[in-house]
């Protein structure tokens, strides 16, 4: 990642920062963005703000990402301030104006800068170390969906359009491993067949949401486990992140890849496939604490699927790495070789994981 400290200092005078910047570093977070950490003096005092460069290859439409996340921040921080609740810049993104009263900057008509207040006094983690970390993760994404609920002002903005149609990601798959652009479909054989077992779960969730029998809600996406930020002190899940995917979706997704980031002891791109299972402690408090804050406005067919969700949402992006690394390594940055065809290893191991476990996983679920 380019650290550019002195385009930093330029780009942040666009921002409504009153005071110096006096170092930035880069943090080593997530696939597709670039961010920085900044540390300004203002009024004598050191405060940190991110600022960060929005991936345009990914995001076609920055104006629409940011008016999502000033409209679903604002939203957020409206309810909690109603609610009296403490630490509300800690507990929901407070974005940066620019000072022209904008959400983003763009940088000569090529990148696209947005600053946000920095949250102190947490952190985050790659892999989940602990059921009480499964049931914050899981606490905190339910209430995120159930304080979108109520969103006023129409649907949100597809940032990016069939983000999760399992059953076109697949399609686009098969194309990748047809036309094999840097012959690699060789390498990953094992992959490639593995996928096409399973062909028939990517229509589950994309057909019942068509035929209307699961609603559209307003999602996050994303719900990496390193989206949580975590109290340092009392581990409290105080604020979620990542927010360019908070979208129309279904709440299985988000569910799904919950399941997927806080469930095995591994990290994403783990290479010692044995160490990589879908525990049961961890599942169930993860059911247990986004059922807490979101189990009453599912309906019976989304809280049916639940289990189902975990695996179908992990083979998606373990299909997603496959078709990337088939396709050249164009969409998720990649710090090695093979690196995204070892991120697909691991999500493949998991979703064989979640499928010897499923039966029990979904019992435990009714039974919450
Ligand atoms: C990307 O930016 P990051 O790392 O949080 C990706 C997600 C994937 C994830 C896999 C916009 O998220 O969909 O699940 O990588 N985000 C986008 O780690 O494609
Ligand atoms: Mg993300």
């Amino acid at each position: 990642m380019p650290y550019l400290e002195n385009e930093l200092k330029t780009i942040s005078r666009h921002f409504q920062i009153y005071g110096e910047i006096l170092h930035a570093e880069p943090l080593k977070i997530g696939h597709i963005n670039e961010t920085y950490t900044a540390t300004y003096d203002q009024g004598g005092t050191r405060v940190r703000y991110i600022h960060q460069k929005l991936n345009r290859n990914v995001f076609k439409n920055p104006a629409g990402v940011m008016k999502n996340i000033v409209r679903v921040t604002g939203h957020i921080r409206k309810t909690l301030e109603s609610r009296n609740t403490p630490d509300l810049t800690r507990r929901a993104l407070v974005v940066i104006p620019t000072r022209d009263g904008a959400a983003y900057h763009e940088n000569g008509h090529k990148d696209i800068w947005r600053t946000f207040v920095y949250v102190e006094g947490v952190q985050t983690h790659e892999a989940v170390q602990t059921p009480a970390q499964a049931l914050q993760a899981g606490k905190a994404f339910g209430e995120f969906q159930n304080l979108l609920v109520d969103l006023p002002g129409g649907r949100l903005v597809e940032t990016i359009p069939d983000f999760h149609h399992t059953r076109k990601r697949f399609e686009n798959f098969q194309k990748a491993v047809q036309t094999d652009s840097h012959n690699r479909a060789a390498n990953a054989r094992p992959e490639i067949d593995f996928a096409l077992k399973r062909q028939a779960i990517t229509g589950v969730v994309v057909d019942a949401m068509s035929q209307g029998k699961i609603p559209e809600r307003i999602t996050h996406n994303d719900t990496k486990f390193n989206n949580v930020m975590l109290d340092v002190v009392t581990g409290e899940a105080m604020c979620i992140v990542d927010l360019d995917t908070v979208m129309p979706g279904c709440a299985l997704y988000d569910f799904g890849d919950m399941v997927r980031t806080t469930t095995s002891p591994t990290l994403e791109d783990e290479l010692d496939l044995s160490k990589v299972t879908m525990q049961m402690p961890m599942f169930k408090m993860l059911a247990k604490g986004y059922l807490a804050a979101a189990g009453s406005f599912l309906t019976k067919r989304e809280k049916e699927l639940i289990a189902f969700s975990g695996k179908l949402i992990t083979f998606e992006i373990g299909l997603r790495f496959l078709t990337d690394y088939l396709s050249g390594d164009v969409y998720f940055r990649t710090h090695r070789p093979g690196h995204n065809l070892d991120r697909c290893r691991t999500q493949f191991k998991l979703v064989e994981s979640i499928e010897k476990q499923e039966v029990a996983m979904q019992k435990f679920v009714d039974k919450l």
